[in-house]
């Protein structure tokens, strides 16, 4: 009986042992000499994206100086908003942000302000009253890639009578929406010949482009030029025109223009298949480092900083060039 109830307690005694060493590898390590950024992103709808994550992952998670703890809103503001809110309570040392749309922003970021973190806004932008809430905003020239895709499509399009633009359009009210969407209508507006048959919704992601493709093409064929926002959605175009019978690229009907010129879609121009890839740099994780070295030696930072890009088209590539891209 003795013996019985020894050998209860022993285990009782492992038992507990136990669970405090798992409870110890949990913890985290004490030191609290790192500096911890809260980074919210928007999601994982496109190769962009990810490619986006995986330059901020490897720049400073691989870094015993940073703590990096990121949150993905899924495309949600109202999930980036509680990301945020927590990243205050946490007592976070700075806050990244790649803002899912521009509006909405005032009120978080002035918690976040009065809370006295800083915040760098990378990728898209904000719309606020102050610009004083964020430290700088880094990404791309969103109008500027736009104005590329339109001076390219002026030069292919020279001497045509009408030339009908299918417009998909990426997640309405974000940066990159608004401004490649603002360089095309206003591309639009000086050229006479140049009509936008349809807008159309694409999100962003290749499922909702398929989507709003196919429906479209069910009554309209008529199409010149695809001028879609970003790579993602051009691949759903792309099955979509496949399954009606609608050539594209190079002696294709349709011309194509795609904005991110990703490794996938420098492919397809290169085998002709899409027309202008416009480049939209996600490499900037080394960049955003820069930045918060310099503000943490208290050095003056510029309030937006713009990443390198180019425009491709298949007379630019070649298979080593493709192999050798990072995204
Ligand atoms: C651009 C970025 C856009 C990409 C899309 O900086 O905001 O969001 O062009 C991504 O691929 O979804």
């Amino acid at each position: 009986m003795m013996r019985r109830f020894c050998s209860v307690l022993l285990c009782i005694a492992m038992i507990l042992s136990l669970a405090g060493c798992r409870k110890e590898a949990e913890a985290e390590p004490t030191d609290d000499s790192r500096f911890v950024i809260g980074f919210s992103q928007v999601g994982s709808e496109s190769d962009w994206r990810i490619a986006n994550t995986k330059s901020m992952t490897e720049t400073f998670s691989n870094d015993p100086r940073y703590k990096f703890v990121m949150e993905n809103a899924r495309q949600k503001q109202e999930n980036q908003f509680a990301s945020v809110r927590r990243f205050i309570l946490d007592g976070v040392d700075l806050i990244l942000i790649a803002p899912t749309i521009e509006e909405g922003w005032q009120t978080v970021l002035q918690e976040v302000h009065d809370a006295g973190i800083p915040v760098i806004i990378m990728d898209r932008s904000v719309a606020v009253w102050d610009d004083n809430l964020f430290l700088t905003n880094i990404g791309s020239d969103f109008l500027g890639q736009g104005k590329k895709a339109a001076d390219w499509l002026n030069k292919e399009t020279k001497g045509d009578d009408q030339v009908n633009i299918l417009h998909l359009q990426g997640t309405i009210g974000a940066t990159a929406q608004i401004m490649r969407t603002k360089a095309l209508e206003d591309a639009v507006a000086e050229h006479d010949n140049w009509v936008v048959t349809e807008q159309l919704y694409g999100d962003f992601t290749e499922a909702k482009a398929y989507e709003v493709m196919t429906e479209f093409l069910r009554t309209n064929t008529d199409i010149d030029v695809l001028y879609s926002e970003n790579d993602n959605m051009t691949f759903g175009a792309m099955r979509a025109f496949d399954e009606a019978g609608i050539t594209y690229g190079k002696g294709g009907q349709v011309k194509i223009i795609t904005f991110d010129a990703t490794k996938e879609a420098l492919q397809y121009c290169m085998d002709g298949k899409i027309d202008l890839c416009v480049e939209c740099n996600p490499l900037f994780g080394p960049q955003i480092k820069d930045l918060i070295a310099q503000y943490r030696k208290g050095e003056e930072i510029p309030k937006h900083v713009y990443v390198d890009e180019k425009v491709f088209t298949s007379a630019d590539l070649d298979q080593a060039l493709i192999d050798a891209r990072e995204y």
